[in-house]
């Protein structure tokens, strides 16, 4: 077993300071399309959001930040908001535009044949902007849902072009310590093909653009058995992750508690991470959730999301790194795996509780929320008025 006194100082300080952004979104109703189902206490609008944001930093100490969605999570203030996030101990961070919800965008929106579409898509984002100055947000992260259903519906490579053009506009419009986040999915909505659907393509887009642009790696956006820490990788050599939307799939886009499907790949992703020396704060790379939870509570689900990620961290740093190169350089092929796989076997949980005991924080964060009641005083206080959702 290992003990919190058995890290170096500064595995110590990479863990401690670790942090975790949750999606505003994940604390609204979300379902298929076959349903949504409601859940009592479920916020009606952004001030809500962030309170239950607020409660999963409370717990876990490791979620400081909350993305916002423009138009779902639209204030008839965002300085309110901000200081409403500060008062709970929270900030607002990244801001996700959404130009896939209006009639409008039905064949696209920044890839749109129509000049004029095309405008009231980049408009949207200007609008982001604007609130990124409100806000002090300094992320502005597109996800497209531009597509095609069948071969011959419209000319890809005219597509690539106009998607270009509109990137490049929008990224003018960006103050000099503001950047442009793209992120990539390989299918859904569009059904054919995908304007913007791998590492590769959002990439070459990125770098066109400027410094100032980098990709979202979302964990659910690839096929299956995609070796995801390739790509990883290759982002990081290329100066360009600039952010990890964490989930888990099973099939598709599932979007599941984070680490729930599948702990290894977690770990494999944080261990490509920490040898890249991404870990550090300061490295540019935003550890963000991108989540629905359907059917289970929300809060506890963005807890649990966080704690998972922070247990794949903790076994990440405890890779034995000296005797992987060594084993790697003598091409031991099972010594070398063996090194991975004791880290990533070792139980971490009870110098993970150490870590939050230190830190004046409750050794198990899911027991103290549930304690903390909480979720009763939401359910009873939070009557009436329209839930929000991922469809709103
Ligand atoms: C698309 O599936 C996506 O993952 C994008 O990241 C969005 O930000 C998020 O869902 C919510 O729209
Ligand atoms: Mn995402």
């Amino acid at each position: 077993m290992v003990a919190l006194s058995d890290l170096t100082a500064e595995q110590r300080r990479l863990l401690a300071e670790q942090t975790i952004e949750l999606p505003s979104w994940a604390f609204g109703n979300s379902g298929t399309r076959f349903k949504v189902f409601a859940t009592p206490g479920t916020p009606r609008d952004a001030f809500e959001k962030v309170a239950d944001a607020a409660q999963v930093h409370r717990f876990t100490g490791i979620t400081p930040r909350v993305s916002l969605h423009i138009p779902w999570d639209l204030v008839d203030s965002f300085e309110a908001l901000r200081d409403h996030a500060a008062e709970l101990g929270v900030e607002l961070g990244t801001i996700n535009s959404n130009v896939f919800q209006d009639n409008d965008y039905k064949f696209g929106s920044l890839t749109n044949s129509d000049p004029a579409l095309r405008r009231k898509a980049v408009d949207a984002h200007l609008e982001c902007i604007d609130v990124m100055r409100a806000t002090g947000s300094k992320v502005l992260k597109i996800w497209l849902a531009d597509g095609t259903n069948y071969p011959g519906q419209d000319s890809i490579a005219a597509r690539q072009e106009r998607l270009a053009e509109s990137l490049q506009t929008i990224y003018s419009e960006l103050d000099d310590d503001q950047q442009l986040l793209l992120e990539y999915k390989f299918f859904e909505p569009a059904f054919y093909h995908t304007d913007i659907p791998d590492w590769g393509t959002a990439l070459s887009h990125v770098l066109a653009l400027g410094e100032r642009a980098v990709v979202c790696l979302d964990t659910g956006h690839h096929a299956p058995g995609t070796n995801i820490e390739f790509i990883v990788v290759q982002l990081l050599r290329a100066g360009r992750l600039g952010a990890f939307d964490f989930n888990s799939r099973f099939y598709a886009d599932d979007d599941l508690i984070v680490g729930s499907a599948d702990p290894f790949q977690l770990f494999r992703i944080m261990h490509e991470i920490v040898g890249f020396g991404a870990l550090d704060k300061d490295s540019g790379v935003n550890f963000m959730l991108d989540q629905c939870h359907n059917l289970e509570a929300k809060i506890p689900g963005e807890i649990l999301s966080a704690l998972n990620v922070q247990e794949a961290t903790a076994k990440a740093l405890l890779v034995d790194r000296d005797a992987l190169s060594r084993a790697q350089a003598d091409h031991d092929v099972i010594g070398a795996n063996q090194v991975l796989m004791d880290a990533f076997s070792t139980d971490v949980r009870p110098l993970l509780r150490d870590l939050r005991e230190d830190q004046g924080l409750d050794p198990d964060p899911l027991a103290a929320f549930a304690r903390s009641g909480y979720l009763e005083t939401i359910e009873a206080e939070r009557v009436g008025g329209q839930q929000a959702s991922w469809g709103a």
